[in-house]
């Protein structure tokens, strides 16, 4: 691997004569195919699985899965121990991540109600439900990924959902990978929908004869599925909503010269190999030429070993490395680039915390590769990609419930609060409203005439 074969990012550099617009377009997300194109692919299957129910997702896996034996589109629970059968490692690796999830996230309940008297006699409360029904994509595709079904059904236990049901594409021969369906055990899901892409989400969205209907989706998926998830929460007649617009994974590694370059370089392998459209940023503070070619040799060296290095050499191709002066410079591009990963490879971690203003979860430390909350640590690996770590969160305990609110007024409290109201409802003309609290204060005044 040599010359033109060489893994290596592109550098930039703030001190060049770049402008920031120039970083800014270099920042770009790898561009995604046109909404439209996709759309148009995308709406005929919603509207096929939606009127022919099962067997319009059954053609569908038969074409798109290769899984032709395939007679029914669901796997119902209980599911019989045969399906998941799993070595006594990757059994107790599970179990071991699924504690962790599932402590994170239950604590997540923690100060979840609340009362606030607003003025004497006015008590509003908060309290929280789960939502009943929820449809968690696994997405299939170059890697199978039990993990995101644990970061999905897990969190959706503990909410308390009352049915959980998961998709995922099967493989030619019909089956789902063991570690899906054991997982789906142990989270109480009531069926798995063998089936991938667009049809999964509608039949899941719409229900058929076979799958049930859910109340949210939620799950990465490739643009047919992330188009098929905006579509049906779009369409006021399935009446479901999603978790967030997905886009490919990404990684933003701060590095300053503490940083140990084997320990960067794989961090970024470890991104970049999950897609050619994955990107990796590495933001590298007052480095040497010598300390960022270590950074680089690493890159190389390591990547020319993987697996999946045709897939790590495509997302490496739109990836890079922006030199700065400082920490600020470095915290203040990060936060532009609102990654889905941070991950912070400098001397004082902690000091820049309060500073990260946009990012889907952060990685603390030279101990801490992005690998441990992919899988195990206990936090989710379901995060805003491609940007939308500016204004969405990852996916959390609160994604499975929703919050009812209160209001309890005593005789006093609508005697503090009326005046308020009936003004506010004779600005908007809204006589009926004035109304409801006038017909009250009179009935007390009654009555304390009366006395
Ligand atoms: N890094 C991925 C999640 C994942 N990694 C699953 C391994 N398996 C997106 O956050
Ligand atoms: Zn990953």
């Amino acid at each position: 691997l040599n010359g033109e074969d060489r893994i290596q990012m592109k550098r930039y550099s703030t001190s060049d004569a770049f402008s920031d617009d120039v970083l800014k377009a270099a920042l770009q997300r790898p561009s995604q195919r046109s909404n439209d194109t996709i759309m148009n692919l995308v709406n005929p299957i919603i509207d096929d699985v939606r009127t022919n129910g099962d067997s319009a997702v059954l053609k569908y896996t038969h074409r798109f899965e290769k899984a032709t034996s395939l007679k029914t589109p669901v796997l119902c629970a209980p599911f019989p121990e045969s399906l998941m059968a799993l070595s006594e490692e990757t059994k107790s690796a599970i179990d071991a991540s699924f504690r962790n999830i599932l402590s994170f996230h239950s604590a997540q309940k923690e100060g979840s109600s609340l009362v606030v008297e607003t003025m004497p006699g006015v008590k509003c409360s908060r309290f929280s439900r789960p939502i009943e029904r929820v449809g968690l994509y696994i997405p299939g595709g170059t890697a199978v990924l039990p993990s995101t079904a644990m970061m999905l059904g897990v969190p959706a236990m503990a909410a308390g959902c009352r049915k959980i049901v998961l998709a995922s594409p099967p493989r030619a021969d019909g089956s789902i990978t063991p570690e899906i369906v054991y997982i789906a055990h142990r989270v109480g899901a009531e069926s798995i929908v063998l089936a991938g892409g667009a049809q999964a989400v509608a039949a899941m969205a719409y229900g058929t004869e076979s799958i049930s209907k859910v109340d949210k989706i939620l799950g990465p998926g490739n643009q047919f599925v992330t188009a098929a998830k905006m579509l049906v929460s779009n369409d006021t007649t399935a009446s479901v909503s999603i978790d967030m617009p997905a886009g490919p994974s990404e990684v933003l590694v701060i590095a300053d010269k503490t940083a140990n370059p084997a320990f960067v370089a794989s961090d970024l392998l470890s991104q970049a190999e999950h897609g050619t459209d994955s990107q990796v940023i590495l933001i590298a503070i007052d480095l040497s030429e010598k300390e960022l070619a270590a950074i680089e040799e690493e890159l190389h060296t390591q990547a020319s070993v993987l697996p999946r290095l045709d897939i790590i050499r495509g997302a490496i191709a739109h990836s890079l490395t922006i030199s700065v002066p400082s920490l600020s410079e470095a915290v203040k591009w990060s936060n532009y680039y609102a990654p889905e990963h941070l991950i912070l490879q400098i001397a004082d971690p902690h000091s820049i915390i309060p500073s990260i203003q946009n990012a889907g979860s952060v990685f603390i430390g030279p101990w801490t590769p992005e690998s441990v909350g992919d899988y195990s640590a206990g936090v989710n690996h379901s995060l805003p990609t491609y940007g939308y770590a500016r204004q969405y969160s990852g996916v959390s305990l609160d994604s499975f419930r929703k919050f009812i609110t209160s209001s309890e007024l005593s005789e006093e409290g609508l005697q503090g609060l009326g005046v308020a109201v009936m003004q506010l409802a004779k600005v908007e003309g809204l006589e009926a409203h004035r109304r409801a609290v006038e017909i009250r204060l009179e009935k007390l005044r009654d009555e304390k005439e009366e006395e």
